[in-house]
């Protein structure tokens, strides 16, 4: 693309933003990462993780080689050397005489609290393994857990890993449809539910789609599923099949609590996970053992600063998503920390939940997401401020382009503005963190990742694989391979060289779009496909949803370009009001006032190529149960088409809402 002229104006916005927020000297002193990790890494990389691998995760079989590259795309760490991913997460803290430190403070949206030490971890992890053994699972088979978050849910995980069966977790909010394609791609063997959860004060069912997904239908047979494992959360009814199901107590109650990890090798699958394309069927990316570990560990450990003797870590994450696998699993206990699991929504029963929970717990570190930071501006200020949040000492953002606007608040109203922000930029693929600040060494920029870390080559390409001067826009890319990366898409090698492989020659293509600032910083301005070119300029939806958001009367913002004969395509905006002014729009001259002001909003602050075609007041976005607004459906109702398939939605129901509203005339 024409850098200069198609990206300059969609850069304006963010490069206005100036604010810089260097770390204090206080915690730049006691901080586990220091400056020098990158030239460490810089000067030898692979030596680099070599040592984070020797440093941070025992093996009962050392490896002596680092990269083995030879396959490439599929690449090979560590992989003379074996180890157990349980192993490391649980038994060496409890033979290192740390069993009796909580690695779980749980907590369920009910208010009903367990708390699970390294020892008690142990013993239920062991006993889940020898289970899952006596049901027939061994080294190799996969399984699926399909359960909500709950203590369980990390025993499950880890117990597979124990005995070298890849898990396959599907989020709990998914339909019986989606879980049913999930566990025929993954051929699962057995699959972990629950009779249900709870979910905004309710008890919700979980066990009725497990039995749709497993049996037989229309015409196809049953799955390959041979048991059914169920823990009892809620005490609802549910129907049994004798010789299939089984109940998670009775079972562990019969089992041992001790049982040998079995050693794998470094390159032995630990997991699958299944995530969207924005179109086809799910890809289930496919992670290994001993380089995901190892990046786990050392992401969780720099980027939050962990110290594992006084830090209480919470991340929101359900472990239906990878930010749940490596940042509420795999990085946390392998690291030793003791962290806060809660079952339930924010809003449950109050929506003050999650700061209460702060409050309660002394929660130090925090890892969330952006929407979940602007619904809580959106619920407006005093409700944290209701509660004491002086513990957070660091706080993380993940899963999209967090806007200044929201960077800011979260900053001020819950890190008392002394927290550091890591916004960390990764993906399902890449396994860890790839791009974030350093807290400690990092001058923090609202709304940038900013750095790859230490042993992490990132870039920004233009449409012919050229690196963008500072200043430019393009493409982000990976040039190196790294620990955590994804081994291949289950079954379909081919499909992971198309999506990754094949857009630049010999660089993993994230399908994001990105910019370096003057000083080569890192910013994410969403995902390639949400990038639109209105007039021959490339403008990106990120970017002005941020300048909408900005303004006052605004909480949350989507904007789609859709299609135009003219101009190619055209900036369509959809609005929700902050709750003082959503009145304001009722009436057709308020509407227009509003859309006037937000219009010219948008030009002052990107530009008036930037101005949005249309802006629609609505009351929710489409998301989906990650969060992640659904642009695609937006698109549907900027272009005049029937809405497609809403199924994935958190809430199905949010496109009749929005097509109800916009039948008046706006
Ligand atoms: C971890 C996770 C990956 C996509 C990714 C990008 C977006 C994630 C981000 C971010 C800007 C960040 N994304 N973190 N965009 N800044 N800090 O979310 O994995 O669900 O696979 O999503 O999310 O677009 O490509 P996943």
């Amino acid at each position: 693309m024409p850098e200069n002229e198609t990206t300059a104006p969609s850069l304006e916005n963010l490069l206005h933003e100036t604010r810089a927020f260097p770390p204090s000297p206080a915690f730049a002193a006691q901080a586990n990462a220091q400056a020098s990790l990158y030239e460490e890494a810089k000067a030898d990389r692979l030596g680099f993780w070599a040592d984070q691998a020797r440093e941070l995760v025992t093996w009962s079989t050392p490896f002596t080689q680092t990269l083995d590259w030879s396959g490439a795309p599929v690449a090979k760490w560590f992989a003379d050397g074996k180890l157990n991913a349980a192993y490391n997460a649980v038994d060496r803290h409890v033979e290192a005489g740390l069993g009796d430190r909580v690695a779980i403070h749980f907590e369920g949206e009910p208010g009903d609290t367990r708390t699970v030490t390294y020892a008690d971890l142990q013993r239920e992890v062991s006993r889940a393994a020898n289970a899952l053994t006596a049901l027939g699972v061994t080294q190799g088979d996969r399984v699926v857990i399909y359960l909500p978050m709950l203590v369980e849910s990390v025993v499950a995980m880890l117990a597979c890993a124990r005995i070298g069966a890849p898990h396959s977790v599907v989020f709990g909010g998914f339909s019986a449809d989606a879980l049913r394609s999930r566990i025929a791609d993954a051929e699962a063997k057995l699959v972990i539910t629950a009779d249900g959860g709870y979910r905004r004060g309710a008890p919700s069912a979980l066990k009725p789609a497990v039995d749709e997904a497993v049996g037989p239908k229309d015409g196809e047979p049953a799955s390959t599923v041979e048991h059914v494992l169920v823990v009892r959360r809620t005490g609802q009814d549910v129907a049994w099949t004798e010789g299939r199901d089984v109940w998670w107590h009775d079972a562990l109650e019969h089992a041992d609590t001790f049982h040998e990890p079995v050693a794998v090798d470094a390159e032995h699958p630990l997991f699958i996970l299944y995530t969207s394309g924005t179109t086809g069927k799910p890809k289930g990316i496919l992670h290994t053992t001993g380089g995901y570990l190892t990046q786990a560990a050392y992401t969780h450990k720099n980027v939050f600063d962990l110290k594992a003797e006084s830090d209480v870590y919470w991340c929101t994450a359900d472990i239906g998503w990878v930010t749940g696998h490596t940042y509420v699993v795999y990085g946390p206990l392998a690291n030793g920390a003791t962290q806060v699991i809660y079952e339930g929504t924010p809003d449950t029963p109050h929506r003050g939940r999650w700061w209460e929970l702060v409050e309660k717990y002394q929660v130090s570190i925090l890892y969330t997401a952006p929407t979940a930071i602007r619904t809580c501006m959106k619920w407006g200020e005093d409700i944290p401020a209701g509660f004491d949040l002086s513990s957070l000492r660091v706080l993380g953002s993940v899963g999209e382009p967090i806007n200044p606007e929201a960077w800011m608040w979260y900053r001020r109203v819950i890190g008392g503005d002394t927290a550091p922000i890591v916004d960390t930029w990764w993906q399902t693929e890449t396994g860890g963190i790839m791009i974030s600040p350093l807290p400690g060494v990092t001058a923090t920029k609202p709304g940038s990742a900013q750095v790859a870390l230490p042993g992490i080559v990132a870039d920004v390409v233009d449409d012919e694989a050229h690196s963008v001067p500072d200043g430019g826009g393009g493409y982000l890319v990976l040039s190196e391979p790294w620990p955590s990366m994804l081994r291949g898409i289950w079954g379909d090698l081919q499909r992971f060289k198309d999506t990754y492989w094949s857009r630049f020659e010999g660089l993993y293509f994230a399908g994001d779009g990105a910019k370096k600032d003057e000083d080569g910083d890192i910013w994410l301005l969403g995902r390639v496909d949400d990038v639109m070119n209105v007039s021959g300029h490339r403008l990106s939806t990120t970017e002005i949803e941020s300048a909408l958001v900005s303004h006052d009367v605004v909480a949350e913002a989507a904007v789609v370009g859709a299609n135009d004969e003219t101009t190619g395509q055209a900036v369509v905006a959809f609005v929700i009001l902050r709750g003082e002014h959503a009145d304001r729009a009722s009436t057709p001259e308020g509407a227009e006032e509003v859309q006037a002001e937000l219009r010219n909003h948008v030009a002052k602050e990107i530009g008036p190529i930037a101005k949005p075609r249309r802006i629609l007041v609505v009351p929710e976005l489409p998301k989906t149960r990650s969060g992640k607004i659904m642009r695609r459906l937006l698109r549907d109702v900027a272009e005049n088409r029937t809405v497609g398939d809403a199924t994935t939605l958190a809430d199905s129901s949010v496109m009749d809402l929005i097509s109800a509203g916009l039948a008046k005339p706006s």
